[in-house]
């Protein structure tokens, strides 16, 4: 079977393996803050997606969430970036409004990406070069917007630190308004189908985007680190994704002026 095709339909197996396993005992740890959750399901599903690929592709690399892969620092080979349970604290929570995400790379360049919203049954998917789908409907290309006509993805916590948020308060000012969804993932591939015109957040780790961000270039759509550099798939960053014009202006008018700030903070966080 071909790649893409395999990737497609082991995405799509492990939706169902969690749309059975959540209504079993769910067992929730926290990681690094009491807010950052992890339950036995997001261990489960990466562990399915990563014996899978191995007993398939005993040659590819895999770059999990939940543990595997996170010595890896050379892109050379093809490596799948996972995230078995994108918006854990949804899936405890809400019971929706999750993803998995999966983006495959051969030697650092994007191959495929797949960001499958399980309880809604949408797998949006693109194969570089050939376009981006949500399902089988092709998705046109984007339409630039000015952040003033424009709805804007944040996550509100940010907006309560005290340097970040003064940095983000001007653009949600600017904007027309802003949504959160807790799902990086998802707000991904929302700005790639139009519903909102940029996703911005000052940390994402690569399985959280490695994806999405495939599927948005291939509608055309820029995903760049806060100083406008090219997001890595193996170290995490500050995450900037929008229509072309709406990114420019915000990187521009919004972010370049606190280029300084942005480094200091950025190394801070390593
Ligand atoms: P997760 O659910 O896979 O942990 C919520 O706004 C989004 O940010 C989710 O995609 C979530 O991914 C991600 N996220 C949550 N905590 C994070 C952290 N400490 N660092 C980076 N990303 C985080
Ligand atoms: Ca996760």
């Amino acid at each position: 079977m071909h790649l893409y095709d395999f990737a497609k339909n082991l995405v799509l197996e492990a939706g169902n393996n969690i749309r059975k396993w959540m209504h079993e005992d769910i067992e929730i740890e926290s990681k690094s803050n009491p807010n950052d959750l992890v339950t036995n399901v997001d261990k489960a599903v990466e562990t399915f997606i990563v014996s899978q690929i191995e007993a398939q592709y005993p040659h590819h690399k895999m770059i999990g969430e939940e543990g595997h892969g996170h010595d890896i620092d050379s892109t050379q080979g093809t490596i799948w970036v996972i995230d078995p349970i994108d918006g854990t604290l949804n899936f405890v929570h809400q019971k929706q409004n999750f993803a998995i995400s999966v983006g495959i790379y051969k030697d650092g360049k994007p191959y495929a990406g797949f960001v499958y919203d399980v309880m809604r049954d949408i797998l949006y998917h693109a194969k570089a070069s050939h376009g981006a789908f949500k399902n089988e409907m092709p998705l046109p290309q984007l339409q630039n917007t000015l952040l003033k006509e424009s709805i804007v993805g944040l996550n509100p916590n940010w907006l309560t630190k005290p340097k970040m948020g003064s940095i983000l308060q001007p653009i949600i000012r600017d904007s027309r308004t802003a949504r959160a969804y807790g799902s990086a993932a998802l707000e991904i591939v929302y700005v790639a189908t139009g519903l909102l015109s940029a996703y911005m957040t000052p940390r994402l780790h690569p399985w959280d985007y490695a994806g999405g961000l495939i599927i948005l270039q291939e509608v055309g759509g820029s995903g760049t680190n806060f100083l406008g550099e090219p997001l890595s798939i193996t170290t995490h960053s500050t995450v900037l994704f929008g229509n072309k014009a709406i990114h420019e202006e915000i990187l521009n008018h919004y972010l370049s002026p606190y280029r300084n700030e942005l480094i200091a903070m950025q190394q801070r966080y390593q």
